[in-house]
């Protein structure tokens, strides 16, 4: 079974379409909404709506969220994405194929593979965000390590430490996780509608603090690098 994790902060508006379009395309699946204590309810929409929730007492952040997830699914399969409609669950299906054909244990929503993109980005949000995947370049050949949507097996992660800060948990699980090979599937990346940005200096800062820590464990021969 597939079990889609979703954190949520604030995405009450979000959720109706989001949930018809998981319906649609993966009506089988578990889903479960990692919720911080949204001040919109988004957590009480949710249960409204038939969604399973975790409420969590206050904001602990995308990562910690995720792996909370992780711990509450009962899939064999997990998928995390988030709940801005900027990832399209269309390519769900797509995704789960290429795991269950065996072709990878480690799928990423990818925005630089041939026919990926994000739409409306102005040229500075994608400077910066160029910017934050390079030092990750001697980690990984996975070309979109800060993708926030991604599909991997439950194996994958069995018995490894995650470290639960900041925002992209993709890039510990891929220099972290247990598995023979991955693909990215390309995404058109649609920029949140609506409602302010959750990514602020605080969470950049997190995010170098992660690679600085991937890199020391890698100088300390606990990890190579992974393709
Ligand atoms: N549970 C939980 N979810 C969070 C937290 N911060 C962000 N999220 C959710 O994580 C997902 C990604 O957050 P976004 O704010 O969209 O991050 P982003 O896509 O990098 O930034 P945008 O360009 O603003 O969309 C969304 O579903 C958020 O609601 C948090 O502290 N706790
Ligand atoms: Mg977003």
């Amino acid at each position: 079974m597939l079990s889609i994790i979703i954190p949520t902060y604030n995405e009450k508006n979000n959720l109706s379409e989001l949930y018809a379009r998981l319906n649609t395309v993966a009506k089988d699946a578990e889903v479960l909404i990692i919720d911080d204590n949204s001040p919109d309810g988004t957590a009480e929409f949710a249960r409204h709506l038939g969604i399973k929730v975790l409420v969590r007492p206050t904001r602990q952040g995308l990562a910690s969220a995720v792996i909370e997830g992780f711990k509450l699914a009962k899939g064999d399969v997990f998928c995390v994405m988030d709940a801005d409609l900027s990832h399209p669950p269309e390519i769900i299906p797509g995704m789960l194929e290429l795991i269950k054909s065996g072709k990878a244990d480690l799928v990423v929503g990818s925005r630089l593979v041939k026919g990926g993109g994000s739409r409306d980005w102005t040229w500075g949000k994608r400077f910066l965000s160029d910017l934050a995947r390079f030092p990750a370049r001697l980690l990984t050949n996975v070309k979109d390590v800060t993708s926030g949507y991604f599909m991997i097996k439950r194996s994958v992660i069995e018995g490894i430490h995650l470290n639960p800060i900041g925002y992209k948990i993709l890039l510990e699980i891929i220099v972290k996780g247990k598995y023979r090979a991955s693909a990215e599937v390309p995404i058109i990346f649609a920029d949140r509608l609506g409602s302010k940005s959750k990514m602020g200096l605080v969470e950049m800062g997190e995010y170098l603090f992660q690679v600085g820590m991937l890199y020391a464990d890698s100088l300390l021969g606990k990890i190579k690098k992974r393709s």
